[in-house]
């Protein structure tokens, strides 16, 4: 209870400081599904059973409430994730996120561990944050030492980091129309975990604007057991030496969506080709969506993205809410266990149903599935109605010397983007509050002008 009223007052504390600093937001329609109440609360009213409630006000006037818990394999959890719109009521976005594996082959082929589901991100592996590991502040939660905690102790420890941080600007544009600079705030949630020499830090970053970037970052020192030669790694000794064997971070999340409630979701694939054809000044390229009806899998190609939406739920334009995956060119690959147990390739997003059985992208126990690729087929006769997406993002690390020591941080990741969530932009600046469609008045004068 302490920590909701703390938030509370944080949220009041950023609600004075966002008037102070001008440039209020005014503009941004509510999503329709929100239900009218006298007093707009901001803030979600979630029962968070064992974790905590979070939540935060940022400088569109938007607001963030989830709830956060420690699971001892997949570390930190995000649930229940809601934004609300400036002046609106919130709105669910993602029922669960958190990672589901993390994979890690040595290209000597003598080295695979399966870190989420053999080590865990959660329980001991988790580090205890200071001053210097987080400058904003420090939450804490039961971390049991072993397992679920039915056996050994359960100390209180503070593990996860929030931070509200200068994003840089959001916006910079006409001076022709209306002249608009605007920065914004990112609101970075982050742990530690150390498995072997390595030590992640997984973090999500709620930004302004709706955007979810979702991180893997990777330090510690690297592998003092693993050297090779030239053709499976760099020498990071004085001359040809120490040659650190390359290996491979590959990293999937588990996305469980709620848009705008539980169910009734849909998935859908965009893709744009170029015609062959030119038009007077360039090629002309064709571009829409198609439906993607029952669980698959999915591979990135060049001018492609992925959105789950919400058919039911409009903004005020009449469009469907939704959020699109935007993976933001890393590298594939295919899981090790995945190739093992059949599957001929990998998969760059992949979608099915919801089953609390299918947690882990591999190595998965119980009898609902060992990985995402048997997850798919199983469920491939179902239509996508609950969605999950599961969302690979693969870093081949090939050392540096300046990774001695220790190893600076490297990141992976992806964004999810909000598609429509609100017919404008949350703040809308003044003199654009109308610009929805086809500019008109003052600003096809000023288009006119610049052709001329
Ligand atoms: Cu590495």
């Amino acid at each position: 209870m302490r920590r909701r009223i703390t938030a509370v007052l944080a949220l009041a504390l950023a609600l004075g400081a966002a008037g102070c600093a001008g440039g209020a937001p005014s503009g941004g329609e509510p999503a329709a599904s929100a239900p009218a109440q006298a007093d707009p609360g901001a803030v979600a009213d979630l029962d968070c059973g064992d974790g905590e409630l979070v939540s935060q006000e940022m400088s569109s006037g938007a607001t963030w409430s989830m709830c956060w818990s420690v699971d001892p394999k997949r570390g930190l959890e995000l649930t229940d994730i809601h934004l609300a719109p400036p002046g609106a009521d919130p709105v669910s976005v993602i029922a669960s996120l958190s990672i589901s594996q993390l994979e890690v082959p040595y290209d000597t082929g003598e080295r695979l561990t399966s870190d989420i589901t053999e080590a865990g991100f959660g329980g001991s592996k988790m580090q205890t944050l200071d001053e210097e590991s987080c400058a904003g502040d420090r939450l804490g939660a039961d971390i049991p030492n072993v397992g679920d905690g039915t056996y050994g102790k359960t100390p209180h420890r503070e593990v996860l980091c929030s931070e509200l941080v200068d994003g840089g600007i959001a916006y910079h544009a006409s001076d022709v129309a209306a002249p608009a600079v605007g920065r914004r705030t990112d609101w970075q949630l982050s742990s530690v975990s150390r498995v072997g020499w390595y030590e992640y830090v997984s973090q999500y970053v709620f930004a302004a604007d709706g955007t979810i970037r979702v991180r893997l970052g990777a330090t510690g020192d690297l592998s003092p057991v693993d050297h090779t030669d030239g053709d499976h790694g760099w020498p990071i000794g004085p001359g040809e030496t120490a040659h650190a064997a390359s290996h491979s971070h590959n990293a999937v999340w588990r996305v469980h969506w709620a848009l705008g409630g539980p169910g009734g979701m849909a998935v859908e694939q965009y893709d744009a080709e170029p015609t062959g054809e030119h038009g007077e000044q360039s090629p002309i390229v064709r571009g829409g969506t198609a439906p993607i009806e029952r669980p698959a899998t999915a591979e990135w190609v060049d001018r492609r993205w992925w959105r789950v939406l919400a058919p039911e739920v409009r903004n005020a334009d009449d469009h469907p809410i939704s959020y699109q995956i935007d993976l933001e060119r890393t590298d594939s690959f295919t899981f090790v266990e995945d190739h093992e147990h059949g599957a001929a390739d990998g998969y760059d997003v992949a979608f099915t149903n919801a089953d609390e059985c299918q947690i882990f992208a591999t190595r998965n126990r119980g009898t609902c599935g060992a990985g995402v690729p048997e997850f798919v087929s199983r469920g491939s006769d179902e239509p996508l109605d609950d969605v999950v997406s599961w969302v690979a993002v693969g870093f081949h690390h090939v050392p540096r010397d300046e990774e001695q020591s220790p190893m600076e941080l490297h990141w992976q990741g992806f964004s999810l983007l909000p598609r429509d969530f609100t017919a404008q932009r949350f703040d809308v600046p003044k003199g654009r509050e109308e610009v929805n469609g086809v500019p008109e008045g003052l600003w096809q004068e000023a288009a006119e002008e610049l052709e001329n």
